[in-house]
């Protein structure tokens, strides 16, 4: 049996939602131990073997069963420490919700078709654990551009920022601001085994790109969709 994930306390949670608020980001360190990083490790290398040397992706836990990503997607202590940090920001009591969960593995060159496109999540809290963080002319930093919209009232008012952000001129002027490194942007190294924390569905945010002979690997947990509610999204879904 494993022991559940660690426990933060209120004061952890509250410090770690002004870090969001505020630098952009919190970070929970060492939230996994070393002997979970390496099985993800293993499980990671495998995959993209398996795949050929390309870009693979897992979506939802049962695609990773037995790893320590189905633990913390079952895990109680995980999803108090998200709950905690929605509630203290939003001051509503965080909704019944799954995680829209899904491990990345960035590799070869077909790695950088999944880097560099500055999007916004669809949902409030994205929680990052990197597994593979590689090293080289291009590490594959996190970009943020933090809290730069509200959570819209409306569905249709989240899909025109969508659309104002998505286009190839949006894109482009984004890509200038990183390799300007402009000062608005936050460029975050990361370290395998610490969560990282901030508001996806506010922040414009992408991936760099990696060396094409290394392996980039990051484990996202979305939680709590401001619009599953929304009648529009339910037909646009059909
Ligand atoms: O892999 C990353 O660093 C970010 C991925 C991401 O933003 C997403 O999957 O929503
Ligand atoms: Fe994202």
């Amino acid at each position: 049996m494993h022991p559940d994930f660690a426990e933060i306390s209120d004061s952890e949670a509250d410090s770690l939602v002004s870090a969001i608020d505020r630098e952009g980001y919190g970070v929970v360190q060492a939230y996994l131990r070393d002997d979970e990083i390496a099985e993800l490790r293993s499980f990671v290398n495998q995959a993209v073997q398996a795949a050929g040397g390309v870009y693979v992706s897992f979506t939802g836990h049962e695609s990773v069963a037995g790893t320590a990503l189905e633990r913390m997607a079952n895990s109680p202590a995980f999803r108090r420490l998200c709950s905690k940090v929605y509630e203290r920001t939003t001051g509503q009591p965080a909704p019944d919700q799954p995680y829209y969960q899904i491990l990345r593995c960035l590799t070869g060159p077909s790695g950088q078709k999944h880097s560099l496109r500055f999007h916004y999540d669809s949902y409030v809290l994205t929680v990052l654990l990197p597994i593979h963080v590689p090293r080289g002319q291009n590490s594959g930093d996190l970009i943020v551009l933090p809290n730069v919209r509200k959570v819209r009232q409306l569905y249709a008012r989240n899909l025109l920022d969508k659309i104002l952000l998505d286009n190839p001129f949006s894109q482009f002027l984004l890509r200038r601001m990183t390799k300007a490194s402009s000062p608005r942007l936050v460029r975050i190294k990361m370290n395998p085994g610490d969560l990282y924390l901030f508001w996806g569905y506010r922040s414009v945010h992408t991936n760099e790109p990696c060396d094409p002979d290394k392996i980039r690997a990051t484990a996202l947990f979305h939680y709590i969709d401001p619009h599953s509610d929304s009648a529009l999204k339910k037909l646009l879904r059909k």
